[in-house]
């Protein structure tokens, strides 16, 4: 195993942080792509190479950064050493890669056009998806025959965000972070409800800017309603529909014609669901803080107060 990079030694998410970061992945994609184990030939090396910068570099990079983060605020240090900063970051690019993954079949599930501000690679010619194409046909024909927008509600949206995105995204690292500094996680159990809750809050935003984002700010075009999504704005919408507007969110939702979407924009309007959201989102807030503070521990309470801070009122 190499031993390489630089120590860390400034705060949160910070330039050096990021160019140590950075240096390592080089370093973890050198090594795999060395590996005879995989016995590439010449042009796969160079396939797989392009491949792997396309689709884990790109982004904020926010989960992979918290683990070095975290884990120097757990330690109580500014600088870490060559072989912790190794291992922080290789950890760190581990959920990078994870990401990367879901990411790319992500964009195949939902049929999206861009990613970090680029075509989503299976848009790209060359690139063979008829695998993943094929689980996804297999999943679709599965659940065909339940187009009914009732069986969304805020308890079906939670459940598929805290899977979907919050274990990975929020837990993920500090876990990372909490091994890696010799703790047992069965004594984080709060942490790991605070984080799951974060991770929550974290989707919602996510669906909130794919229908009100700048696509070219976000670095990608929204397609929740087109696809019928169990988006947090059509449960918010759900709840506060009369008979009438409900007729109209039924017959639109899930449509590609953009004529649809725009009726369901309109209705969101309406329903003045812009402002619902900026209600959650000082709720959460003030909720997710009070939980910190009542932590025991003053670094996990730095870590997740980072955390919190990274994405309260996010526009990208
Ligand atoms: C994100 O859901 C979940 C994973 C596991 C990537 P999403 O489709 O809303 O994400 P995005 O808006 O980034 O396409
Ligand atoms: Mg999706
Ligand atoms: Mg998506
Ligand atoms: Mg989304």
């Amino acid at each position: 195993m190499a031993t390489a990079g630089v120590a860390v030694a400034n705060g949160s998410g910070g330039a050096d942080t990021k160019a140590a970061f950075k240096e390592i992945y080089s370093k973890l994609k050198e090594e795999m792509l060395e590996d005879p184990a995989f016995e590439f030939t010449d042009e796969s090396l160079q396939w797989i190479d392009r491949m792997v910068d396309y689709n884990v570099l790109g982004g904020k990079c926010n989960r992979g950064l918290s683990v070095i983060d975290s884990y120097k605020i757990l330690r109580g240090v500014d600088v870490l050493s060559k072989e912790e900063t190794f291992l922080a970051c290789t950890l760190g690019w581990c959920i990078e890669w994870l990401q990367a993954y879901f990411l790319v079949l992500d964009d195949i599930m939902d049929n999206s056009q861009t990613r970090r501000g680029q075509p989503c690679w299976f848009r790209v010619p060359q690139v063979e998806f008829k695998t993943a194409s094929g689980q996804l046909l297999d999943l679709i024909t599965t659940h065909e025959g339940e187009k009914d927008l009732s069986k969304y509600n805020l308890t079906v949206h939670r459940r598929i965000v805290q899977y979907k995105t919050a274990y990975y995204s929020f837990y993920l690292p500090v876990a990372c972070a909490l091994l890696l500094a010799g703790e047992n996680l069965d004594n984080f159990g709060d942490v790991k409800n605070i984080l799951v809750e974060m991770g929550t809050y974290f989707q919602v935003q996510d669906d909130y800017l794919d229908c009100y984002g700048d696509p070219d700010f976000i670095g990608k075009i929204g397609t929740d309603i087109e696809d019928y999504k169990c988006s947090w704005l059509v449960v918010q919408a759900l709840e506060r529909t009369d008979e009438d507007q409900k007729k109209i969110l039924f017959e639109n939702y899930g449509k590609s014609d953009p004529a649809c979407v725009a009726k369901v924009k309109d209705l969101y309007k309406e329903l003045n669901l812009e402002e619902v959201f900026h209600e959650y989102e000082r709720e959460s807030y003030t909720k997710l803080t009070a939980d910190i503070e009542a932590q025991p521990n003053k670094a996990v309470q730095t870590v997740l107060k980072s955390f919190l801070h990274k994405i309260y009122k996010r526009d990208k």
